[in-house]
This record gives C-alpha cells, sequence and structure tokens, in this order.
C-alpha cells in the first residue's frame, strides 16, 4: 500500500490505542477510494508472487494456482509483513499428524480428493458441498490476517476464500440456531494423533464451535486458500475456519461437518483442558494461559530459530475490536 499510510491500531505506540482509533476511518477511505473506482490501481493484485521463495521439498505440498480471486480491499495491510511461505507452511499445529511443530510431509497422508462438506442442524436448506463446490460455488476474496496461536507465536498470511456469512445465507439457519459445529476429518488409520495420544485418549475428532452471531461476523472466513493456491494439507486442505480475533485452535482445519445447533458444542481443546482453553478464546494479552503470559508474541520467521524469534506486544482481540468488541459488550 505504498500511497496511503493511515495509522491502525497496530501501528500506533501502546498508550495511543484507543478503541476508536483511526483504523476505522482508514477503512472507510479505502472504501470510498475503490468505489470511485481508483482504488484497484494501488491494490496488490493477489498474493501469487507474496510468498518468496519455496524449497522443492515445500513445493511439492503447495495446492494448484486459485484464479479469479478478488483481494478484499479491507483486508490487504495487517501492519506486519506477510511471513514467507517457507516459515509459515512449515511450522504447524495439526495434532491429527503429530505433537510436533513439524508435520508438514506428514500431513500429505490427508486424502482429500473426493471432499464432502456437510451441513446439516438447524437450517432450512441442509447442503453437501463437494470439493468443486469449495473453490467454485462463491466468490472468492483474498484477506490478509493476523494470526495468533494462543502458545504465542504469530505470523500474517494471505488466505483466499469466502465469509463464514456467505455459507450462512445459502443453508438459512432457524430462529432455533444459536451456536456452530465444525468437524475436521478424522480417520484412525490415517490420522492417529500424536506419539503419547494413547496416554491421554484425545477426544478425536476434533471439533470446535463458534456461536451463530460469531459465524455471521464479516471477519469469519472460510480459508479454501493461501498465497494464491488452494490450501496445502498441512494447513487444513481444502478448506479450514479463520476466525483472526480468536486464538489459533479456534481454526479447526479440513473440516468435514457443520452443524447449526441450539446449544453451546463441547470443543477438542476445552475438554482436554477447560482452564487453559475457553470456548470463546478470543485474543487477549491481558488474561495469560495458566502457564504463560500472552503479553506479547513471537513473529514466526523473525529470526534463526523459534526461540529468537522477535517478540512484539499482542493486542486486544487481536488487533480486530473494530469489527468484534461489538459482540461482547
Ligand atoms: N483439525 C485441527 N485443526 C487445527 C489444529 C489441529 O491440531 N487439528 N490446530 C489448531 C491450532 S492450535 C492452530 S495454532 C492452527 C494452526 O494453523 P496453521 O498450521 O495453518 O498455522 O490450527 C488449528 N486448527
Ligand atoms: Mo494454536
Amino acid at each position: 500500500m505504498p500511497f496511503i499510510h493511515l495509522p491502525k491500531p497496530w501501528q500506533l505506540p501502546e498508550s495511543a490505542v484507543t478503541p476508536e482509533a483511526a483504523f476505522w476511518n482508514r477503512r472507510k477511505f479505502l472504501k470510498t477510494l475503490v468505489g470511485a473506482g481508483i482504488g484497484a490501481s494501488v491494490l496488490p493484485l493477489g498474493a501469487c508472487g507474496r510468498s518468496g521463495d519455496v524449497d522443492p521439498a515445500l513445493r511439492k505440498t503447495l495446492g494448484r494456482p486459485l484464479g479469479g480471486v478478488t483481494p478484499n480491499p479491507d483486508f490487504q495491510d495487517a501492519g506486519r509483513p506477510i511471513t514467507k511461505q517457507v516459515h509459515a507452511s512449515r511450522y504447524n499445529n495439526f495434532y491429527e499428524f503429530g505433537g510436533t511443530k513439524n508435520i508438514w510431509q506428514n500431513a500429505q497422508k490427508l486424502p482429500t480428493d473426493p471432499w464432502t462438506l456437510e451441513v446439516s442442524g438447524l437450517v432450512k436448506n441442509p447442503r453437501q458441498y463437494d470439493l468443486d463446490d469449495l473453490t467454485k460455488h462463491f466468490p472468492l476474496e483474498e484477506r490478509i490476517y493476523r494470526f495468533r496461536c494462543v502458545e504465542a507465536w504469530a505470523m500474517v498470511v494471505p488466505w483466499v476464500g469466502f465469509p463464514m456469512r456467505s455459507l450462512i445465507e445459502d443453508v438459512e439457519p432457524t430462529s432455533a440456531a444459536k451456536f456452530v459445529r465444525f468437524t475436521s476429518f478424522y480417520d484412525p488409520q490415517i490420522t492417529p494423533g500424536p506419539a503419547w495420544e494413547f496416554a491421554l485418549n484425545l477426544p478425536w475428532p476434533y471439533v470446535e464451535g463458534l456461536t451463530l452471531a460469531e459465524m455471521a461476523n464479516e471477519l469469519a472466513f472460510f480459508a479454501v486458500g493461501l498465497y494464491g493456491r488452494t490450501l496445502p494439507k498441512q494447513h487444513g486442505a481444502p478448506i479450514r475456519m479463520v476466525v483472526p480475533w480468536k486464538y489459533g485452535f479456534k481454526g479447526a482445519k479440513s473440516i468435514v461437518k457443520i452443524e447449526f445447533l441450539a446449544e453451546q458444542p463441547a470443543t477438542y481443546w476445552n475438554v482436554i483442558s477447560p482452564n487453559e482453553y475457553g470456548f470463546e478464546a478470543n485474543v487477549n494479552p491481558e488474561v495469560p494461559h495458566p502457564r504463560w503470559s500472552q503479553a506479547t508474541e513471537r513473529i514466526v520467521g523473525s529470526g534463526t530459530n523459534p526461540f529468537n524469534w522477535e517478540r512484539q506486544p499482542t493486542l486486544i482481540y487481536n488487533g480486530y475490536g473494530e469489527y468484534v468488541a461489538d459482540l461482547y459488550s
């Protein structure tokens, strides 16, 4: 964004971060430019080419290029550089494939074609989307979002996908629907979990949940791509959740089922350790995890090894309070 430089909350000194910071004005400003047909020429043209250098082993794990993707003008600047793909796509959490960050090659066992995403429960139009539907049924846009894991590592990546709201409009929840459960792929032959899984008896499949109001929020997104291509398996191909104001564990990967419910569903990490991983799980620098502070975060790929990655302050709602604070007042 070379010509426009108005501060967002994350570009201001901590003392200047107020709920009504300049973020909002800047969003309106960008919308005006685009509406007048001026903005398009200064907006980046999608994220192919933004991934940085990719080595041959990693290249094998990448998806196919996605065409017809519109960059969403509101989400082109996350206030930090985009994380290079060599870092983002080789440092993952996907416990179905192991308990370390280094599961990117192991995750290639995930069978993604064919795929069926079933949407059911309290909806007027239950649906099944196949693999093709996921990239063709909804118009695709690109959003560059901050991402903050509860373990205090953070990155910025260009997702491709569609707003969760579009799917809500497709299936039309009934007035009884208040919560939504998202279930990840699970097959004990393919996704055995970490080596220590048997000791803990982990509650597979991985499930996550949102309130319907959270799912309808402008930020809530289904990603089917990353850096201009379909999602690599290690990131949750062919479709995963992205809720950038919440800790990363809320973003279930490789979703096979979405159910609209009247009651709050049980969720994977909350079942494992309820006092460490809440249902709401909004990013909040002032609420420490029982075992570590959440005040700062380590920037993925910013140093030679994860132990000396640069630290930066964590922001309430991960910097997205303008969009979501109303949900919690
Ligand atoms: N099915 C499934 N989804 C998951 C996880 C997982 O282990 N299994 N890990 C979560 C956690 S803790 C994080 S931080 C993010 C990591 O996403 P990334 O690897 O694409 O960066 O995925 C989330 N979604
Ligand atoms: Mo995480």
